[in-house]
């Protein structure tokens, strides 16, 4: 029997076959949950739609994040079509990609407030909006990245943005801790989807990033379903607030290991 059997997931974020939110909704019906995708755009239906097909997912909704009314809308729906949910993942960042370059000094007023919108905000707007639809036993993920806690160049004001996103999964682990309800993050290592395409650097930090971790593996978006898989189900029944790492290893690092090769 799977884990997540008899649980109903909502997974916001699936962009294309790449994307984490695909690792976690492919692990999740691995284990037996009936699964909804949220995708951002129109332009994103045409890839979401057979993804969607290929688990026997029939609720696929656009919902925009930074759009009041589509988080409303997305809702309703939900709740028309379940009712009640176990299990909700936001697997969204944004920040504009001129913001992710040169000094974190640079960051305009807009910028800042975009990326905190659309990478935190929605995070507490969501959970605001599916708190009557959480069943006890429930739990709710993001996913975020070790650049909010030690410098990672170019990253920036997504830091700054994973930074406040870790601290939302606290209060609302605190909010959510007498309905039954857990909140967790899972901080991945550095995998290439679409939102590490085109970031400069991103070879050459990710050869880095396997060289320094102790495992030496690249993270795959089959870990990171896998490691949601766990944080959804009963098996960790007393975990929450919590910043859950797979990254092979590479946060417990101070110094890197020049001995080897
Ligand atoms: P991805 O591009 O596949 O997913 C990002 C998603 O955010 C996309 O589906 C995009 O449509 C969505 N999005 C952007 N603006 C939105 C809006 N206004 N409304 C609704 N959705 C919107 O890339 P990914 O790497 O799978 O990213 C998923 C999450 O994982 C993000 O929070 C990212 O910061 C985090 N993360 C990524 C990595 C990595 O190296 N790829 C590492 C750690 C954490
Ligand atoms: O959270 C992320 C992705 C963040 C991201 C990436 C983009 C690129 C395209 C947010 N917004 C945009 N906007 C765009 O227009 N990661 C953890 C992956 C990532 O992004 C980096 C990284 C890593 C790792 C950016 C700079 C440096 C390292």
């Amino acid at each position: 029997m799977g884990l997540l059997e008899g649980k109903t997931a909502l997974i916001f974020g699936l962009a294309n076959k790449n994307s984490i939110a695909w690792g976690i909704a492919q692990a999740f019906h691995r284990e037996g949950a009936t699964i909804g995708v949220s995708y951002a755009g129109e332009v994103l239906k045409r890839r979401v739609d057979p993804l969607a097909e290929s688990i026997g997912c029939d609720f696929v909704e656009e919902c925009d994040v930074s759009k009041d009314k589509d988080i409303a809308a997305v809702t309703a729906k939900a709740e028309e079509r379940f009712g009640k949910i176990d299990i909700l993942v936001h697997s969204i960042g944004f920040a504009n990609r001129d913001e992710l370059n040169g000094p974190f000094y640079n960051t305009s007023r807009e910028g800042f407030h975009l990326a905190m919108d659309i990478s935190v905000f929605s995070f507490v707007a969501l959970a605001k909006a599916f708190q009557p639809l959480m069943n006890p036993g429930g739990a709710m993920i993001s996913l975020t990245y070790h650049g909010s806690v030690k410098v990672t160049p170019n990253y920036n004001v997504m830091g700054v943005a994973k930074a406040a996103l870790e601290a939302s999964t606290r209060y609302l682990a605190y909010d959510f801790g007498p309905q039954g309800v857990r909140v967790n993050a899972i901080s991945a290592g550095p995998i290439r989807t679409l939102a590490a395409a085109g970031v400069s650097g991103f070879k050459s930090m990710y050869k880095a990033f396997i060289d320094m971790a102790p495992l030496h593996e690249k993270v795959t978006i089959e870990d990171v379903g896998n490691a949601a898989v766990f944080l959804s189900s009963d098996l960790s029944a007393r975990t929450t607030g919590e910043i859950f790492y797979v990254d092979s290893g590479y946060n417990i690092m101070g110094v890197p290991d020049m001995s080897e090769e």
